[in-house]
């Protein structure tokens, strides 16, 4: 039996999380080989469509990786599927796993066509050694593959959805990573026609798979001497393994609140950077008193929605015929929630952590933002929206300047899920229209000074969060603590929660200034150990 060679090690428990299963990667064989069985039948149980594949495990460290399924769509798994994967996975001889699979036939109501299923991975070592499982499950299960070997996350996305889309009224693209570059890099030469790039964008690639992509993708655009995007990538180093994500990265940045020590960017000088497998992106600059400025998640947020409320009226839309909203999670800060409903008047809709649950409230609007505040996130069209913006008759040049650009828009924002570089030419296209510095954009709001903290306790899953993660209804008796530490601090916010990535209790904290931020989490932290190790 195939399932033989990859056992289920010892009395491991899996769980499908925030974004699929991640571990240390030597624990994974057993979980990657099941995947294949499960992505098999996800394809059978949707008539043969083709689902997606990643092997990745994004900002965690070198020794870490992953594996999540991509629906047709290029969305996430449908959560409702999630309990079959923890089901699969934790089958823990291949007697059970064979009962188990072969009630799951039954209660998926799968039929009996040839399943079809594409993969790729990010540079981890480990990858090719659960490329080698998840074939193996492919294999067993009877299903027709491919492989596409490198790729970024959202590029694995993005060529699903392509392949599914092929052919019909909603065709996405040409399902090559070739295609990906020429429609991005496209959309992006329309919507920025005549517009100015101001300096250098130095983009740090956490020394993960976004480095080679980038540069490929680089090619694609005009050269610098003729007007282009002058980007200079960093941190692309995916020969030495144990460089992935270490000191530098999206996530690096975020969490420590300052630049990668390998940056030597010039005071003023606009960077971003990527994670390991390039689905969040965040920038950031040091100002002229060496000061750090980090523009996350909430600021790709607020930007987008600015530009596009902007683009919607300048060609010419009434409002209502195109509802534009934002989705957060409880990370975003106070100040950027504020924003957008006092200045921009746009409503905001706040979710659990998971990129997967702010694209389900993002569809529910026309144009629907969403970000979470580490980075990661995207705009969606609605159907609708789409067919209004591409019938729509403007009414006079400028309108008609403003459509092209919003058209163009539809086309460079990866609409399948975070996308890093796609999020990035998107911000680098909104900064040239508007003739802005990072530093224009840091002032459209001020952030309420935060911190967020990881704490390593025996057991993260007595920590249960509810009300979009922003209370704990367990361990009993917390949840009053935090309230009694908060309400002690001027603007004071907090929460808690069991990460989904890692084996960590997270703890976020909010506050007038920087010193009473991290006072609240340092105290809050002492009370996670405690309740944590109990
Ligand atoms: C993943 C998810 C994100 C989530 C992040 C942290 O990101 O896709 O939606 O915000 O993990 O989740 P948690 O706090 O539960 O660990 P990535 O970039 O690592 O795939």
């Amino acid at each position: 039996m195939a399932s033989a060679q990859f056992p289920k090690p010892g009395d491991h428990q899996f769980q499908y999380g925030t974004a699929g299963f991640r571990m240390k990667a030597d624990l994974l064989d057993s979980v990657v080989f099941r995947v294949g069985l499960l992505a098999a039948l996800r394809s059978r149980r949707l008539n043969g469509s083709t689902i997606g594949v990643m092997i990745t495990a994004s900002h965690n460290p070198p020794a870490d990786n992953g594996v999540k399924l991509v629906d047709p769509m290029g969305e996430m798994l449908e959560s409702s599927w999630e309990k079959y994967a923890t089901n699969l996975t934790n089958a823990s001889t291949d007697e059970e796993l064979v009962t188990t699979y072969t009630n799951l036939v039954k209660e998926t109501h799968a039929f009996d066509v040839t399943p079809k299923v594409v993969f790729a991975r990010d540079t981890r070592a480990s990858g090719s050694r659960l490329v080698a499982a998840l074939v193996a499950g492919l294999e067993a299960a009877g299903a027709e593959y491919q492989d596409y070997k490198l790729l970024t996350t959202p590029q694995l996305h993005y060529v699903t959805r392509c392949i599914n889309t092929k052919g019909s009224p909603h065709a996405y693209g040409e399902a090559t990573e070739e295609g990906y570059y020429q429609k991005l890099a496209t959309a992006f030469k329309t919507a920025s026609a005549g517009k100015k790039f101001h300096g250098e964008i130095i983009v740090d690639c956490a020394n993960g798979v976004g480095g080679p992509k980038l540069q490929q993708f680089l090619k694609y655009l005009p050269p610098v001497a003729e007007g282009g995007i002058n980007i200079r990538v960093v941190n692309d180093d995916v020969v030495q393994p144990d460089r992935l994500n270490y000191n530098c990265g999206a996530d690096y940045v975020k969490t420590n609140q300052r630049a990668p020590p390998s940056s030597h960017a010039e005071k003023m000088q606009r960077c971003c950077s990527l994670d390991g497998d390039a689905d969040r992106l965040i920038y950031y600059f040091i100002d002229n008193d060496d000061t750090f400025h980090l523009l996350d998640g909430d600021r790709l947020s607020t930007l987008a929605a600015l530009f596009l409320s902007d683009l919607v009226k300048s060609a010419g839309f009434p409002a209502e015929k195109l509802r534009i909203g934002v989705v957060q999670t409880a990370y975003a800060n106070g100040a950027s929630t504020e924003y957008i409903t006092e200045r921009l008047k746009l409503p905001v809709i706040c979710t659990n952590t998971g990129v997967k649950h702010l694209h389900h409230e993002a569809t529910k609007f026309d144009i629907g933002v969403y970000f979470e505040a580490n980075g990661h996130g995207t705009v969606l069209f609605s159907d609708v929206a789409l067919k209004r913006i591409w019938k729509h008759e403007p009414q006079s040049p400028a309108q008609k300047i403003a459509l092209d650009t919003l058209q163009a828009c539809t086309q460079l924002i990866n609409q399948t899920v975070g996308d890093a570089i796609s999020d990035m030419l998107f911000i680098e296209l909104i900064l040239a229209h508007k003739g802005w510095s990072p530093k224009e954009w840091d002032l459209t709001y001020k952030d309420l000074p935060n911190r967020l903290g990881r704490v390593e306790v025996r057991d993260r899953n007595i920590f249960v969060a509810i009300d979009a993660e922003r209370k704990l209804a367990e361990p009993m008796g917390m949840q009053a603590e935090i309230d009694n530490l908060v309400g002690k601090h001027k603007s004071g916010r907090a929460f808690v929660r069991a990460s989904g990535t890692e084996d960590a209790v997270r703890v976020y904290t909010e506050a007038a200034t920087r010193s009473e931020a991290e006072e609240l989490l340092q105290k809050i932290t002492v009370r996670v150990r405690e309740y944590g190790n109990r």
